[in-house]
């Protein structure tokens, strides 16, 4: 039946893509693991396992010093992860790529050294009800320095943030506007480009944590046309350790470095010391190499695999969910936004999150449960913290029947 010619991009195929997931090939508590914590941080494909372990076994050497030969091919990978990360994200050049420990620090680097040099008394910083603390706390630290004030975006009970109420806070006093891509709590995925327009409209400098969305969705910081964008590798099926900033590179030109050290200058002396160029101005010490090059390999995996094919089917995950949910008795979605990746957060009247998670971590499932590092998001649904399960493109159907089996246990306990 089928014709062979017509056949040209392989299936999308979860269960096949699973096999390359050397840790989901085990058993949890006696059970088959269900990885369902893929918000927190996502597993890694072996391409990743054995360029890590590739590079220190041949390669290891310091970047960017060395006269020799590994540090050379040590340089040439460490700078080649770089521009496959501006092709990635499509920034207009690899300099705009700065190397930082994930998505907290580039946020930290951008309060401190922007926020720093163009915030003052009266300034107001606008940062939505839907934020990791990650892109909440640093512009509270930035805003104390400063004497700036942080301001909170409303968002709609379904869990979207308010653009309305964001139209009306906009003006000549906000310099910055700080939202994430995706929600790590409820998924939701905003409307970033949109955002972006409107805040620069009033002459304000866009801030967006893209820590969620890297792993599902193609991102194009040109097209969204926000200031900076920050992401983690470990969200990425990379290593930990190793994360993003892209920005604007006028900003980035003219922006003092965050820390100084080896690397980061031009000349040192004790009458002054003059900065290098980008994107080294912003990476004092040695980074870290191997987490470049494993993110590298992650972003060249990914590039094997049909990626909106990936993310309807994590859609489909979710929407599995909702309907398996609707069926369990005191079971209540939080959040129901316009558009979302697949994550299901949710509560369950008479079981506290925490006893879920152990009850389904007993059963080989992996969710997390508590504040998910967004408390002011929590207060605005006035609970204390939800169940998450996030899903990502090696999940299954038969994780979420084991997921929704794993909660149906857990009321018969709880009774
Ligand atoms: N969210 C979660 O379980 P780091 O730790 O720097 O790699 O990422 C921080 C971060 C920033 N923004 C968003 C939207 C995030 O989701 C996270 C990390 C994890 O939801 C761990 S708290």
């Amino acid at each position: 039946m089928s014709s062979p010619a017509a056949v040209t991009t392989p299936a999308f195929d979860p269960a096949a893509i699973r096999l390359d997931f050397p840790i989901l090939q085990q058993q949890v508590n006696g059970q088959p693991l269900v990885y369902l914590d893929n918000a927190a941080t996502t597993q890694k494909p072996e391409a990743v396992i054995e360029a890590i372990s590739h590079y220190y076994r041949h390669d290891n050497a310091n970047v960017h010093r060395g006269a020799h030969t590994l540090s050379d091919r040590a340089t040439v990978a460490f700078e080649n992860a770089r521009t496959t990360v501006a092709r990635f994200i499509n920034s207009p050049a690899p300099s705009q790529v700065i190397w930082v420990r994930g998505a907290t620090e580039a946020i930290n680097l951008v309060a401190n050294s922007w926020g720093r040099g163009n915030l003052r008394a009266g300034d107001r910083i606008l940062v939505s009800y839907l934020e990791h603390h990650s892109n909440i706390v640093p512009w509270q630290l930035i805003a104390a320095a400063t004497g700036a004030e942080v301001i909170p975006i409303p968002v709609t009970a379904g869990g979207d943030i308010d653009l309305d109420a964001l139209a009306s806070l906009l003006d000549e006093r906000v310099k910055l506007v700080a939202v994430n891509h995706v929600s790590n709590a409820l998924g939701t995925i905003n409307p970033v480009a949109q955002i972006s327009r409107m805040a620069q409209a009033v002459g304000a400098v866009v801030m967006v944590d893209g820590a969620q969305a890297t792993a599902h969705m193609a991102v194009d910081v040109q097209a969204i046309g926000c200031d900076f964008y920050a992401f983690s590798g470990h969200k990425l099926f990379g290593p930990t350790g190793i994360g993003v900033l892209w920005g604007r590179a006028s900003l980035l030109e003219a922006m003092p470095p965050f820390l100084g050290g080896g690397e980061m200058i031009d000349s040192v002396s004790f009458t002054g010391s003059t900065w290098n160029t980008l994107p080294f101005k912003f990476e004092a010490g040695t980074p870290d190499i191997a987490g470049a090059i494993g993110l590298a390999a992650a972003i060249d995996y990914l590039d094997g695999i049909d990626m909106e094919a990936a993310a309807r089917h994590e859609v489909a995950l979710l929407e599995q969910s909702i309907a398996l949910g609707a069926e369990v008795e005191g079971l209540r979605r939080i959040g129901d936004p316009a558009q979302s990746v697949g994550i299901f957060s949710f509560v369950i009247d008479g079981i506290h999150p925490s006893d879920l998670g152990m009850l389904l971590d007993q059963q080989g499932i992996a969710v997390r449960t508590g504040h998910h590092c967004a408390q002011p998001l929590m207060t605005h649904y006035q609970l204390p913290g939800t169940a998450r399960a996030s899903y990502s493109l090696y999940n299954t159907a038969e994780d979420v029947e084991r997921l929704f089996a794993g909660i149906h246990k857990a009321k018969r306990l709880f009774g």
